[in-house]
This record gives C-alpha cells, sequence and structure tokens, in this order.
C-alpha cells in the first residue's frame, strides 16, 4: 500500500545517510594530512651514517633528504680524512672511531674522496623531498 508522504520521507533518508557518507570521508582524510605534516619535520633533521671500511666508503654513494646531518666514522685501523672535491667540507684526519658531521643544507651532488687515499671515493646526493628523479 502505498500513501502519498511515503516516497518524499524516503528521500530524505537517503540524503541523511549520503550526508553521513560524505562526512565520514572527511574524518578518515584529516588524520592522514595530520600524519603528512608530522614527517617532514622528521625527514629535515635526518641523520645518515657512512662507514668507512677497508678502505672504502660504505655505503658509496648515499642519498639523503636537504638538512640532513652524514656521519662519517673511520673502522679503518688507517687513518682518512674526508674531503670534498668542491671544498665544501674537509675533515681532519679520522683515526680509528673518529666520526666527522657534516649537515647537508642545499640539494645537489658531493662527491668527495679520502685526500690520503684518493682513490677512495664516495659521493653524497641530496634530493629534495617528493622528487623522483
Ligand atoms: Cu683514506
Amino acid at each position: 500500500m502505498f500513501t502519498i508522504g511515503q516516497a518524499p520521507q524516503r528521500h530524505r533518508v537517503a540524503l541523511f545517510f549520503g550526508a553521513v557518507g560524505v562526512a565520514s570521508l572527511f574524518a578518515v582524510a584529516l588524520p592522514r594530512l595530520t600524519a603528512a605534516g608530522d614527517v617532514a619535520p622528521t625527514a629535515a633533521a635526518a641523520n645518515a651514517t657512512v662507514k668507512v671500511d677497508n678502505f672504502a666508503f660504505l655505503p658509496a654513494t648515499l642519498t639523503v633528504t636537504p638538512g640532513t646531518t652524514v656521519t662519517w666514522k673511520n673502522e679503518d685501523d688507517s687513518p682518512h680524512r674526508i674531503g670534498d672535491k668542491n671544498g665544501t667540507f674537509t675533515s681532519a684526519a679520522l683515526d680509528t672511531d673518529d666520526t666527522f658531521s657534516h649537515t647537508f643544507a642545499a640539494p645537489g651532488e658531493y662527491p668527495y674522496i679520502c685526500t690520503i687515499h684518493p682513490y677512495m671515493v664516495g659521493k653524497i646526493i641530496v634530493k629534495p623531498v617528493g622528487k623522483s628523479s
């Protein structure tokens, strides 16, 4: 049995649940936005380590985000001295277990060598967040 008032009432119920559905979508999206905002400062303050071992840099090529502090640690029995080929950073001679740190603010490629053993080569690549190439 149909009455005239029934159809509009069903329509209002459908509208109500439609609005709840849209609100739910926003409720799900908002925490994600907050989480993404929290990730950025963490990435900017990141740290990375390059091991100097067996007359080699490990990893030889390291990709980081701007603001990352890279620490070299000499795990060899022989001293090593980190020197950027462009003269941006140079360490003192590092004895066994000595470390040297440099913070990379600007994007770019930073090839470096051990100035005592120039055949030891490495590279730091500083890549802005969100750029895939
Ligand atoms: Cu060396």
